[in-house]
């Protein structure tokens, strides 16, 4: 039979190089076939979603910006400077988590969903319209944010209007001057040409993005337990094949910026640049506790408890 399987992005973006990854292994080691649709096909991340909740799809590929609407929990992934920068300790935490992989598959049951990974898509970068240095920068700025509450307190503290929108807005409102920044990692950044409507590219090294794959549930607690295995080595296929694929892709994504468009302006802040941005994210992690309560502090304490065990320093 065929099992269908959407994610949020094109084909050649990260997520469609996971999902080919895994429709790979799945043909290769069953008599199963992934249909993959790719952003657009079906909708926007919020319909794919109610697709797979509801047994349409069998696969969702849906990132925590958008779940977070669905699992509070799933918020904290945007608590500012929680994940590491350097890479290597980052995929060591998502492989290794307690808190991603035993808890948080808890919360995405009482959705009706099996969450099969979570894996990182890279640093996140702002672009604008105006330089950006300091949170003043960013008065006044219509910021578009994924459709996360906390997301919205995050760039509040920053000192930017946050505006949640759907995908499908972005390029057309930074166009149109609706909104005047985002946030995206570099690779998104140059394959969707957002460089094109922003002038602007600044790392606060504020965050990583985090995506994650999950299947229906009924659909996987039918399957035999062969069949559960071929997903399940399939997805752990598919995850160190994106790690390994995203080895140098910032970089790469950023110099295909500059030969693209050599007027865009890309920017490190440096540690002192960033320290009133990383002044606000302790308020914005006490909102996370705040909207969340004890279940969200358990996750939090474990996921600092998980990042600790991962530290290299
Ligand atoms: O900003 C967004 O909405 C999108 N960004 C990425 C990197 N993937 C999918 C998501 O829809």
């Amino acid at each position: 039979d065929t099992w269908r399987y959407a994610f949020e992005e094109a084909i050649d973006e990260v997520q469609g190089v996971f999902a080919q990854k895994f429709k790979e292994e799945v043909e290769a080691n069953s008599d199963h076939e992934v249909q993959l649709f790719p952003y657009g096909t079906l909708g926007e991340s919020a319909d794919i979603m109610e697709q797979a909740q509801s047994g349409i799809l069998q696969f969702v590929n849906q990132s925590p910006g958008f779940t977070g609407a669905l699992i509070p929990e799933a918020q904290v992934f945007f608590v500012p400077y929680l994940l590491p920068q350097d890479t290597e300790e980052l995929n060591e935490f998502f492989r290794t988590s307690r808190a991603i992989n035993e808890m948080f598959p808890e919360l995405y049951a009482e959705q009706g969903l099996e969450l099969l990974k979570m894996y990182p898509e890279g640093e996140v970068a702002m672009t604008t319209r105006e330089p950006v240095t300091r949170p003043e920068d960013l008065n006044e700025v219509k910021f578009r944010v994924m459709t996360n509450p906390l997301l919205v307190e995050s760039y509040r503290a920053f000192g930017a209007s946050p505006t949640p929108l759907p995908w499908g807005e972005v390029y057309g409102g930074l166009q149109t001057n609706i909104i005047q920044g985002q946030e995206n990692p570099a690779f998104f950044i140059e394959s969707t040409k957002m460089y094109e409507v922003t002038d602007h590219i600044t790392f606060i090294g504020h965050n990583n993005f985090t995506t994650a794959l999950m299947a229906n549930q009924d659909f996987f607690d039918g399957l035999s337990d062969e069949d559960q295995q071929v997903i399940r080595d399939a997805t752990d296929a598919a995850f160190e094949h994106i790690l390994e694929y995203q080895d140098g892709l910032s970089e790469a994504s950023l110099d295909a910026i500059r030969e693209a468009r050599p007027e865009v302006t890309i920017t490190v802040l440096d540690e002192d640049q960033r320290e009133p941005f990383r002044a606000a994210a302790a308020s914005v992690e006490q909102t996370f506790i705040e909207m969340t309560g004890d279940r969200g502090q358990e996750i939090l304490d474990q996921m600092k408890q998980d990042l600790d065990a991962v530290s290299v320093n």
